[in-house]
């Protein structure tokens, strides 16, 4: 496996690549260019750039995460076809420059969803938290909620601009269910895939976050029948996915090392959390420590070492320790996301430790 760090750019994050240079093991920053909505062109210039200084500190610049899908793609409008040849073009300037891997999602409107950016924990540390029952109905108290949270910070999915047409954006996707949803990213795919081949660059989906459908709309990879039926819709190995055990693992029926197991040669990009469910269905976001929450961390990174995962990795959400909420990016701190890296890098190498002396 090769670790990576989501970074979020020069002067749009708390900590600098100085920083990350210190985490032990760290051989790749993930990045994006992170002011982008989804559907604009991506400039080489700009490309280039972020590259250049993200190597310039002995990172690898091999994941990109997100390029955001454009809702009229996942509504399937005719318009659709104009916004996916500007993502070709995406794909193929990342290409040039290096990019091997690019995460994104499917998940109508809304990008992860929390109700609580900096819920407080006993031990004085807080983190992202969900309350089940605050999200019902009212989708633009909740956007305003998360907005008001995010601070000075730029929330990928949740910018104001979108946010601003809500009503407009509830109404095209009136009709859209599971199926109709699915048929739009087989079509998406149809298109993408070809250019991903010739290009050698692996499309990763981000399951859906938390991992049910929210507000009446559809949400379809959020569970192992739902994975399998993805990458059932293109074939092609580099059709794959960003498996995130953080959002996964809300459902308690969802077997992530099993998942990790099944699908591990479409496993392109390792998202690593832990969750803690309460009874009620609420959850909050832990260290990833495996018997902090409810998913087992070691089990998952066995899973993936018996099969000698290649991929990238990295810590995602972390809590927020020491104070540093107040300058840090909700769930994307330093310390607790350091943590996650020696905890992973603990189990790891004591696999590999073990594997030697059988
Ligand atoms: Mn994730």
């Amino acid at each position: 496996m090769k670790m990576t760090w989501r970074w979020y750019g020069e002067g749009n994050d708390s900590i600098t690549l100085d920083h990350i240079r210190q985490i032990p093991g760290v051989e790749g920053i993930v990045w994006s260019l992170h002011d982008k909505v989804a559907g604009e062109i991506w400039e080489e210039e700009r490309i280039s750039e972020v590259v250049k200084l993200i190597k310039s500190k002995g990172f690898n610049a091999d994941v990109v995460e997100s390029v955001n899908v454009h809702d009229d793609i996942k509504i399937g409008l005719p318009s659709r076809d104009d916004y996916i040849d500007i993502y070709i073009d995406t794909i193929r300037k990342l290409a040039k420059h290096g990019v091997k891997v690019i995460c994104y999602n499917f998940m109508p409107i809304f990008d992860w969803t929390r109700t609580s950016l900096y819920e407080e924990q006993a031990d004085g540390s807080n983190a992202l938290f969900y309350e089940k029952k605050s999200v019902t109905h009212d989708a633009k108290a909740m956007a305003a909620k998360i907005l008001e949270g995010a601070g000075d910070f730029t929330m990928p999915g949740w910018e104001p601009e979108r946010m601003a047409k809500l009503d407009e954006l509830f109404d095209l996707y009136k009709d859209i269910d599971e199926e109709k949803l699915q048929d739009n990213l087989k079509y998406f795919l149809e298109r993408i895939i070809p250019i991903c081949e010739e290009e050698d660059v692996k499309m990763a989906i981000h399951p859906d976050d938390p991992p049910w459908p929210i507000f009446g709309l559809p949400r379809i990879i959020r569970s192992r029948d739902h994975i399998k039926k993805f990458l059932e819709l293109n074939d092609s190995p580099y059709n794959g996915l960003t498996l995130c055990t953080g959002s996964l693992g809300p459902n308690l029926q969802n077997d992530i090392p099993g998942i990790v197991r099944e699908f591990h040669d479409r496993i392109h990009f390792a998202h690593i959390r832990n969750v803690k469910v309460f009874d009620n269905g609420d959850f909050i976001e832990v260290s990833h420590r495996g018997k902090d929450g409810n998913v087992d961390v070691y089990e998952v990174l066995k899973a993936y070492h018996d099969n000698e995962f290649k991929g990238y990795i990295r810590p995602d959400h972390g809590r927020h320790l020491w104070g540093e909420e107040k300058n840090c990016r909700p769930g994307y701190g330093l310390y607790d996301r350091a943590f996650g890296v020696m905890y992973m890098f603990g189990v790891w190498d004591s696999l590999d430790k073990r594997k030697g002396e059988c």
